[in-house]
C-alpha cells in the first residue's frame, strides 16, 4: 500500500523539479498564471509574423487578451518577471490584427473580434508607415510618463517594426 501512495509524491516532485529546471535555463521568461503558461521574450525582438511562428514553434500562442481578467495576468506576470520595475516603456506585440480587413481587428491565435475596449488614447489610428503600408498589428503598451490611458492598453503598430512579443498557452 505505501509503495502505491509514494508513486503520486514522486510524480509531482519531479514535475515541481522540472518546471523550476525549465524556469531557471529560460531566466524568469517562462511562468505559470491563472492556469495559463506565459513565454515573455525580453531579451529579443521579432517582427509580428516572426513572433507568431516563434510561439507556434514552442507550441504556444502569440498572446491575446480578451478581458480585464487575462489583461490584469498578464501585467501581474511582467511584474514577477521583474521587467517592468526597471523600464519606463514597455511594448509587446500580441495577436490583434487587422490585416484581413482595414479596421476590424481580430486575434488572429483565437479567430475572436476584439471586443475588448483596450486601445491607447487616439488609437488605433492606422498611420502611414510607407507608401503601400499602414499599421495592421497591435501592441501592449504602457508608458509611465504618459498620461494615465496608456496603461497596458492596445496600440496598432506596423506588423514589420521589431517588438518584444509574448505567448501564451490557451484554455482547454
Ligand atoms: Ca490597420
Ligand atoms: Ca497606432
Amino acid at each position: 500500500m505505501a509503495r502505491f501512495g509514494l508513486l503520486p509524491v514522486c510524480a509531482i516532485v519531479l514535475s515541481v523539479l522540472a518546471q523550476l529546471s525549465a524556469q531557471a535555463n529560460d531566466d524568469n521568461t517562462f511562468a505559470v498564471f491563472r492556469q495559463k503558461s506565459y513565454y515573455f521574450s525580453d531579451s529579443f525582438k521579432l517582427n509580428w509574423f516572426k513572433a507568431m511562428e516563434y510561439c507556434r514553434k514552442r507550441g504556444m500562442f502569440l498572446l491575446s487578451v480578451r478581458n480585464t481578467q487575462e489583461r490584469e495576468a498578464v501585467i501581474e506576470y511582467l511584474g514577477s518577471s521583474g521587467y517592468t520595475s526597471t523600464r519606463k516603456t514597455v511594448m509587446f506585440w500580441t495577436s490583434a490584427n487587422d490585416l484581413g480587413e482595414e479596421g476590424e481587428f481580430y486575434w488572429s491565435t483565437t479567430g475572436e473580434h476584439v471586443t475588448y475596449s483596450n486601445w491607447s488614447p487616439s488609437e488605433p489610428n492606422n498611420a502611414k508607415v510607407d507608401d503601400c503600408t499602414n499599421e495592421d498589428c497591435a501592441v501592449l503598451e504602457y508608458w509611465a510618463d504618459r498620461v494615465a490611458g496608456y496603461n497596458y492598453t492596445l496600440d496598432d503598430r506596423s506588423c514589420m517594426r521589431e517588438y518584444h512579443f509574448i505567448c501564451e498557452t490557451l484554455p482547454e
